[in-house]
């Protein structure tokens, strides 16, 4: 596979974990790691313009295969001039493989070697994606990153049936290296394992054999105690290549974020700020804060004075607050620009930290286990 369109380059190292910051560089312009990554399911990152997006410090931007085969098909994007042209931004994208989200999302759902076949929970049509459609869907989607199609078994679950399953996943993934045509695109590769840290181990040194020009970590936040999640990622993250980017699948909590890079990842997505933003509730310092309370109603200050992004920079929670009452839709809008600037900004943080080495002095809070839940 050709990849001279991606490199990876380590910028600093921390000197007391295995953080770095780095520069992922893709056929539409750079990821600077740590960065976390803006969910877009369905070729949009919901109530927000790309516009606005850009304004979040977001660089790259996630879609989803399964989502956009169901509707409204690749072939449409694929006419469109591909994805970045069909939802008019033209920054990095990464398309997730639909392997997930299967798993998650569909009923009557059959696994066989071969592949996956589910009922469209759209119009009720069966639906046959194996690896090599996914690999062919998003190479019709034409995102710059592409994820191998994997199998993302729930917790808890036995040690021989996740066995089972991240040795298909492998298997998987050979096929899927096989069907991938393009080499603008790079395809990354997923480790799963549950929460067996030997498994990890085997998964990653067997796909790190492949030299991929990536590497994601999937099969957390799945339903298993937050705790285990930086276990999983420690027996994980040493065991593939140190050149290539990884990318932690579905994670975007502060705490999360901050073991896991000093563990050595260097990207996040997570549906958490623009899902949290529909449901009126704002980020603000590692908190979830209602807007919609009434102790907001006669507040004339932003969300948060310190935060650099348009909401905070124009609006007061009070208005906020009003919008969410009214039902008005810019209330989503404007909460969803916030929440993706703080999650963007607290891996921009960590990367300036790591940049000047005071990683663990600054962000210590995080890297500690949790004391009480929060996000
Ligand atoms: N596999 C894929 N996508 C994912 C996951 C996975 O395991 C997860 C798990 N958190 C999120 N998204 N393909
Ligand atoms: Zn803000």
């Amino acid at each position: 596979m050709l990849t001279q369109a991606f490199s990876f380059s380590c910028d600093a190292r921390c000197s007391h974990t295995q953080a770095r910051a780095g520069t992922f560089t893709t056929p539409h312009g750079p990821v600077h790691t740590p960065r976390f990554m803006p969910v877009g399911t369905l070729a949009n990152v919901k109530t927000v313009t790309p516009a606005q997006l850009a304004t979040t410090g977001a660089q790259m931007v996630l879609s989803n295969t399964y989502h956009l085969h169901l509707q409204p098909g690749e072939d449409i994007v694929a006419e469109a001039g591909g994805l970045h042209r069909f939802m008019g931004w033209d920054g990095p994208m990464l398309t997730d493989s639909g392997g997930f989200q299967v798993f998650s999302l569909s009923q009557m759902r059959t696994i066989t070697e071969d592949g996956v076949t589910f009922k469209s929970p759209k119009d009720g049509r069966i639906i046959n994606i194996r690896p090599e459609t996914s690999i062919q869907i998003q190479n019709d989607l034409g995102a710059d990153v592409i994820m191998a199609f994997d199998e993302c078994p729930p917790y808890p679950c036995s040690r021989e049936t996740i066995k089972a399953s991240t040795d298909r996943t492998w298997r998987w993934l050979q096929r899927c290296v096989e069907a991938h045509k393009r080499p603008d695109q790079a395809l990354f590769g997923i480790v799963q394992g549950g929460v067996y840290p030997d498994l990890r181990t085997e998964a990653a040194q067997q796909l790190a054999t492949l030299d991929l020009p990536g590497y994601a970590i999937g099969g957390v936040s799945v339903g298993e105690p937050p705790e285990l999640i930086e276990t999983i990622v420690k027996a994980t993250a040493p065991c593939l290549p140190e050149h290539k980017p990884r990318y932690l699948m579905g994670v975007g909590t502060y705490r999360e974020m901050a073991q896991a890079i000093a563990a050595g990842v260097d990207l996040f997505d997570c549906v958490i700020p623009t899902r949290l933003a529909r449901h009126g509730a704002a980020l603000v310092a590692g908190e979830r804060w209602n807007i919609k309370n009434q102790r907001f109603r006669r507040d004339y200050t932003p969300i948060d004075a310190d935060c650099p992004c348009y909401t905070c920079q124009n609006f007061t929670r009070a208005y906020l607050c009003h919008l969410i009452h009214a039902k008005e839709m810019l209330a989503f809008t404007l909460i969803s620009i916030h929440n993706i600037t703080e999650l963007v900004r607290f891996t921009q943080r960590i990367r300036e930290a790591i940049l000047g080495d005071r990683f663990t002095t600054e962000f210590a809070h995080w890297l500690t286990p949790n004391p009480i839940a929060t996000t």
